[in-house]
């Protein structure tokens, strides 16, 4: 059976300039040539009335362009129209498009999941695709953009080739072990080649918690008394109102997310519930209470910064969150009301301070996500991390073993983690997870 053409829109749902839907598939080209008249020269924009083929109408005044396979985005014949955005005009096309048979609607990721079957992309590229169209901010989109580039998948690989040549010798030292002293002769030969790419790994590894960082963000947790102004806080810098202020002392308690670009580094604020230390004889906290004061806490673990709001009003810190203001950032709030305290000082209610508590966050999130080399591969996924460990693991003991079967054996193991970070082998569990993230038409 002929594969599926899969066609969908390509640009974001709702009323828009222009919408671009595309198809992909070996009838592709069939289906643009009977909707606009005739196929236009390969790559370029060509202007067209487009019809539909059942009834001869009108559906648009459009630009069409063909990309016959192989050198399309998906290796297959791809055609892509960009109409006018307008629900109508996008409803009668891909209505249209539905018509022909052996097509239909494509689901998500299902275009890159072709270009990466074709070889177009390896995984490493896909991932940074999905990267690239969720990136949020200009640091995430550069990284990105450089994996998607193929700069990881292109060291990776390096090092699985490099892998396979140490193991095709390990390989002929069993078939042939009639030349001298052949296990002390492979150690020997292979022991500073495979120094080479344990290091080489090494430093790719070390650059990893920055390129995960930077894909997560900086996350900071604002923890403090009730009542401290942490929502309103959180509001301000957030520049809407996401959380709930008021003058009851435990308003919040689930923690409440707010995404923020700092400086072009992707800063995530987490707002948590009040803390506060109940001694022996004092009024016991109810139930709900302690949920959020244990989810505040969670969240403080998790943190990359902890931001200590103390109450200018009542500038004393006691217990836990003395301890996290002596590691964490303090800002004293309410300095309209008050001026307690040494260092930052804010006031969620007039604004006032919070132009250099901005530049703080920003600085810390340079410090954490930022100073890498740029131009270098990174490695942005837990996934790679796993594979990498896992390789240079099999490299040290591939070292260390005596006999070549032990030695080939350990090298198998090195190449197989390494294919899996491009892709090439053991991948089908992470293909569904990953496609499944893109948005229909990518
Ligand atoms: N004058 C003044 N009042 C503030 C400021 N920040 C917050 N408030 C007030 O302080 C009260 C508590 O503010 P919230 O932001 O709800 O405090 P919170 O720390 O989130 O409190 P919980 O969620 O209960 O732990 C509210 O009445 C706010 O309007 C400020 O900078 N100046
Ligand atoms: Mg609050």
């Amino acid at each position: 059976m002929a594969r599926a053409t899969i066609f969908a829109p390509a640009s974001a749902a709702g009323k828009a300039g222009v919408a671009v839907v595309r198809v992909s598939g070996p009838q592709a080209g069939r289906m643009l040539e009977r909707l606009a008249g005739r196929l236009p020269a390969p790559r370029m924009a060509t202007r067209a009335l487009l019809r539909d083929p059942g009834d001869g109408q009108a559906i648009d005044d459009a630009l069409v362009l063909w990309f016959p396979g192989p050198a399309s985005f998906t290796g297959e014949d791809v055609a892509e129209f960009h109409i006018h955005g307008s629900r109508a005009t996008l409803a009668g096309l891909l209505e249209a498009l539905g018509a022909f048979e052996g097509a239909r609607l494509a689901g998500p990721g299902e275009f890159a999941r072709r270009a990466f079957e074709a070889g177009k992309l390896d995984l490493s590229q896909v991932e940074g695709l999905a990267d690239l169209v969720a990136a949020e901010t200009q640091g995430q989109a550069r990284q990105a953009l450089r994996q998607l580039g193929g700069a990881l998948g292109a060291a990776v690989e390096d090092l699985r080739t490099r892998v396979m040549r140490l193991r095709a010798l390990a390989e002929a030292e069993i078939d042939f072990p009639d030349e001298g002293d052949v296990a002390d002769g492979l150690a020997a030969r292979i022991a500073e080649p495979l120094d080479g790419l344990v290091e080489e790994i090494g430093v790719l590894l070390a650059g990893a918690a920055r390129g995960e960082r930077l894909r997560a963000g900086f996350s900071v947790a604002i923890l403090g008394a009730p009542n401290a102004g942490k929502s309103s806080l959180l509001n301000r810098l957030a520049g809407r109102e996401a959380a709930i202020v008021s003058q009851t002392a435990g308003t919040t308690r689930d923690v409440i997310e707010v995404h923020l670009d700092l400086g072009g580094w992707p800063v995530t604020l987490w707002d948590t519930a009040g803390l506060r230390d109940v001694g022996p004889g004092g009024d016991p906290h109810g139930a709900i209470e302690e949920e959020g004061m244990r989810r505040a806490r969670r969240q403080a673990a998790a943190a990359d910064l902890r931001l200590v709001v103390v109450d200018a009003c009542a500038p004393e810190l006691a217990g836990e969150l003395a301890a996290y203001a002596r590691e964490g950032l303090v800002v004293f709030n309410k300095c309209d009301l008050a001026r307690a305290g040494e260092g930052l000082r804010v006031s969620a209610l007039t604004g006032e301070g919070i132009g250099a508590l901005e530049s703080e966050l920003a600085a810390r999130a340079a410090l954490s996500l930022g100073g890498a080399d740029l131009s270098a591969p990174t490695v942005t996924r837990v996934r790679h991390r796993a594979a990498l460990d896992e390789a240079r693991g099999a490299l040290v003991r591939a070292a260390a073993a005596r006999g070549p079967e032990l030695v080939a054996e350990e090298l198998r193991v090195a190449a197989h983690a390494l294919g899996r970070v491009v892709g090439r082998t053991g991948v089908e569990d992470v293909l569904d997870l990953l496609f499944a993230e893109f948005c229909i038409g990518k």
